[in-house]
């Protein structure tokens, strides 16, 4: 390990890697500096079963942290290595490191003193509102074309249907009868989940740079509770904003857990809806009405899309997820479904905040539009 560690330009000596738990699909872990005062990183094994691509993988994530560090440097910002992530490259200034047995690896600065969480309160959720519609608007001037899609079609619904259809034709893992009420009940709702995919096939929706995988696990705080910096770049490529929005709410306003075993948990916690629709739409300022209006659908997509991936891999015998206990995958898309149908149950309730929020942030740009005449 310590051998990998050291192809990297690392700016001090540093102690062994030590392992940590974060989220299901790269190995990662966390490197100390030798000495008080010297740099820590962030070592992570990059899974290339998933991301085949990893030179444009990599790419793609310089690209967009240059791009953001050359806009913060611009704002005036202070403490930007904290609030961007930074790649080290390799002694011959490469972004990874590949290994004779074909790992690949690479480095970040590891950003000290950070906090990032499972669960927010409401004013939390505002202030993570507010900095998700601030990435996305300094992701709009990067052009989609400089970027490849580190996962082909990764949210793209219709795919993922498709997909679907595959693992049940071939039931690797001879889990299909068994559940086979999951797939009637993912199916029936299928053509009516691909909405945005029907709107961007008519020209009607576009695709911008997203995030992709906007956990609110992936929102680092300060200690002030401030946000200070988004992580987890893999799958940073264009798609539709109503998955970035939808996928924090699908994680952060669940009162369940995402794994829930016990479905009596999962509600939408409609105060962190209403908090983070408010702070979002008060600086996603580029949003067209249309991808206003359709961000509540946006929330109940993802939760669905994520049940049926969970559940293709559970039909496939588990090969994509990490998983802790061989029944987890069903665990984990029954509660999604269980969300997915509460989201359905308090989507005029969304709808409502929605048209609300937006109302408000027109307010607040014709007052100001008013005072600074
Ligand atoms: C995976 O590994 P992690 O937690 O960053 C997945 C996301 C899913 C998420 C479900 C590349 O993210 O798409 O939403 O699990 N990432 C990839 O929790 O598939
Ligand atoms: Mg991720």
């Amino acid at each position: 390990m310590q051998y990998i560690i050291n192809q990297f330009q690392l700016a001090n000596a540093v102690q062994a890697p030590q392992p940590i738990k974060v989220g299901f699909i790269n190995d990662s872990f966390r490197v100390m500096a030798a000495e008080q005062g010297g740099k820590s990183y962030f070592l992570q094994r990059i899974n290339h079963n998933i991301f085949r691509d990893v030179e444009g993988l990599q790419n793609n994530i310089q690209r967009v942290t240059e791009h953001i560090r050359h806009l913060l440097t611009e704002a005036g910002e202070t403490d930007i290595d904290r609030k961007v992530l930074q790649l080290v490259p390799t002694h011959d200034g490469k972004l990874y490191y590949q290994t004779p047995e074909g790992d690949y690896w690479r480095v970040y600065v590891l950003i000290e003193n950070a906090l990032s969480y499972e669960r927010i309160d409401a004013h939390s959720a505002y202030l993570a509102g507010q900095a998700f519609g601030n990435f996305q608007c300094q992701l709009a001037s990067i052009d989609t074309d400089t970027l490849v899609e580190s996962i082909p079609d990764f949210h793209n619904l219709a795919f993922r249907i498709q997909q679907l259809h595959e693992a049940l034709a071939n039931d690797a893992a001879g889990r299909k009868a068994a559940t086979q009420d999951i797939a009637d009940y993912l199916l029936e709702r299928a053509d009516a989940m691909c909405i945005a995919e029907k709107l961007y096939a008519d020209g009607k929706l576009v695709k911008r740079v997203n995030h992709c995988d906007t956990k609110v696990n992936n929102m680092l705080f300060d200690q002030d509770g401030q946000p200070m910096c988004i992580v987890d770049l893999d799958t940073v490529m264009p798609g539709f904003v109503l998955s970035d929005f939808g996928d924090f709410i699908r994680t952060a306003a669940n009162t369940g857990a995402e794994d829930d075993p016990n479905l009596e948990n999962i509600h939408v916690n409609m105060e962190i809806f209403e908090a983070y629709a408010k702070g979002y739409l008060s600086t996603a300022t580029f949003l067209t009405d249309l991808e206003k209006s359709l961000l509540p659908y946006g929330c109940k997509r993802m939760s669905f899309m994520q049940a049926v991936r969970f559940y293709i891999d559970y039909l496939n015998g588990d090969t994509y997820y990490q998983i802790a206990y061989p029944e987890h995958n069903l665990v984990r898309t029954k509660a999604q479904i269980r969300l997915f149908e509460e989201q359905e149950a308090v989507e005029e309730q969304m709808n409502a905040i929605i048209a609300q929020a937006i109302w408000l942030t027109k307010l607040v740009s014709t007052n100001s539009l008013k005072a600074s005449k």
